[in-house]
């Protein structure tokens, strides 16, 4: 299946600039067909683009025509051939072979170092395309070029006799929000390498651009640090089948970074640490029963210079490993009953004059974790029981919100605080029930809080958590995908954009390419797709 045009000069052009699209020429229309009727006007679009203009004029495609070439004014370089490398091998549907393609080698400016560097948090993307017969793509970043060519291969479709046809289209997209994440959790279920990848290309496919790896908990600590080898040899599932040697999360980095996608790694700590105690002697509170230990052990030790030993050479190779400019410290769900138990614990709390207030021991804990982690010149993300405990944040800092309930006042209080906030309380995917839940993922309006428009900015946008108790290879991608790709549009698309039946039509479309691409993503309801999963 390879993406054709029967007019045989018929290029698309690759332009990197930070000039805005001035528009296009059509000098070279040879065929002019209806619009075969869609569900919906926007046809497959997902999530929709913040500006689209379509036309009945349509194009076909063929092989022997196709090209990809960078314009001349583009400020892309030769690193920057992967932007088509990669869309042509990835993007089977329409860009399967790489026969035709021609890129880019001609650059100047600085923009091609910024393929080099990591995705960041930047909402400047601003891709726009124009379709035949030359088909224009201006963006101020390679981030933008890559959603741009993600946008390009949806406007393809086929007509009546199978022959993909594309129309005449002037889109100009921007995302609403900046931080678009998806959490997996590799902790309670070793997930392959190979499920991995084919969640970030899925991801891509949705215009996602963090994954939040959740990588180690209670149940298993399935990384393997250079520095603390044990932790992996004796707290992972299996010392060999169940980690992620360096080489692994190397590639989960790069091949995040080809698509767009950046890597937060979450250690949580004090608690969800159980793992973390078989490997690390001294590490995990001692319980108590009565005057004597039980043998069972608790969150972090919070009372010894060792833990702060352990936790300086730790996140000094985790901000090594891991380039982007954030890892998640956690911080969630700190159970106190163990540290209650302990009388070192006790004396140390009335030393300290905590009295019998514990979150007062565990932002001691936390404050003194977040002074370690930025030495490392790191920002850091926090689940919000750090900031309800009233922890000193760095003003930088992004609070995790996952509590729902009360959710917008949460908001209230995180943004009226000042600082930046990512919401996922009301994605939680790993819940499933009969229906289609993915409209009440949909409905949620992230700014729905009451706040001032500066509280309002600080909202930098949300994730969509899978975690991992009732997860593993065999069922993680039909149970996130498309329901995330409700969570996508809300992210991305403008803010009313809430038709739920156009919504459908679109989603019902965008799933059944999801399978095209070889996804195996859930239906929504009673359905076929033009190409079964196979
Ligand atoms: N694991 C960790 C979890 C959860 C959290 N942290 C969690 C809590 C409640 C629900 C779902 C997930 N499984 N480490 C909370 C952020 Cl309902």
């Amino acid at each position: 299946v390879i993406f054709m045009c029967r007019s045989s000069f018929v290029v698309l052009l690759l332009l990197l600039s930070s000039r805005s699209c001035d528009g296009l020429q059509f000098n070279d229309i040879d065929e002019e067909v209806e619009l075969v009727a869609q569900s919906s006007r926007y046809g497959s679009l997902w999530p929709l683009p913040q500006k689209v203009q379509l036309s009945d004029v349509s194009f076909k495609l063929t092989t022997s025509s196709f090209r990809i070439v960078d314009a001349k004014e583009s400020s892309a370089g030769p690193s920057c051939k992967h932007l088509t490398f990669l869309n042509f091998s990835c993007h089977c549907v329409i860009f399967s072979t790489s026969t035709f393609v021609l890129w880019a080698t001609s650059f100047e400016g600085n923009e091609c170092d910024a393929f080099r560097d990591q995705p960041t948090r930047d909402k400047q993307h601003s891709p726009s395309l124009s379709v035949p017969p030359f088909a224009v793509l201006k963006a101020p970043k390679v981030w933008g070029a890559l959603h741009g060519l993600e946008t390009f291969s949806q406007l393809v479709y086929k007509d009546e006799f199978g022959t993909k046809n594309i129309n005449q289209t002037t889109i100009s997209d921007f995302p609403r929000f900046a931080h678009r994440g998806i959490l997996l959790d590799s902790s309670r279920h070793f997930l392959p390498i190979k499920v991995i990848l084919a969640n970030l290309e899925t991801m891509a496919m949705n215009k996602f651009n963090v994954f939040h790896w959740h990588i180690v908990d209670d149940q298993s600590f399935p990384y393997l640090s250079r520095t603390f080898p044990q932790l992996s040899q004796k707290g992972a599932y299996h010392p060999y089948t169940h980690v992620y040697t360096p080489a692994d999360v190397k590639m989960v980095i790069e091949f995040a970074r080809l698509r767009g996608i950046r890597v937060v790694p979450e250690y949580d700590t004090p608690g969800h640490t159980q793992s973390w105690g078989k490997g690390q002697a001294d590490l995990l509170t001692p319980c108590y029963a009565g005057s004597k230990p039980s043998g069972a052990f608790g969150p972090v030790n919070p009372i010894l210079n060792t833990t702060y030993d352990f936790m300086t050479q730790f996140f000094k190779e985790i901000s090594t490993v891991f380039p982007d400019a954030y890892i998640h410290l956690g911080g969630d769900e700190v159970d106190f009953t163990c540290w209650k138990s302990n009388p070192d614990i006790q004396k140390f709390m009335e030393q300290q004059g905590f009295g019998q207030d514990y979150s007062k021991l565990e932002s001691f804990y936390i404050q003194k974790l977040l002074n370690i982690v930025s030495t490392t010149n790191k920002g850091y993300m926090i689940w919000q029981e750090v900031f309800d405990n009233g922890v000193k944040l760095k003003p930088d800092t992004v609070v995790h919100v996952w509590i729902g309930g009360a959710t917008d006042e949460e908001m209230h209080k995180v943004t009226g605080a000042g600082y930046t906030t990512i919401l996922s309380a009301p994605w939680y995917l790993d819940y499933i029930s009969y229906g289609q839940d993915w409209q009440k993922y949909y409905k949620v309006e992230p700014l729905s809080f009451n706040g001032t428009e500066e509280q309002k900015k600080l909202v930098i946008g949300g994730e969509a958590c899978l975690w991992g108790e009732y997860v593993d290879a065999t069922n993680l991608t039909p149970r996130l995908w498309p329901r995330a790709s409700a969570v996508a549009e809300r992210l991305w698309s403008a803010k009313d954009v809430t038709d739920i039946s156009d919504a459908f039509n679109r989603l019902s479309a965008h799933r059944c390419r999801m399978v095209e691409r070889d996804i195996p993503a859930e239906p929504l309801f009673s359905s076929y797709c033009p190409h079964e999963y196979k």
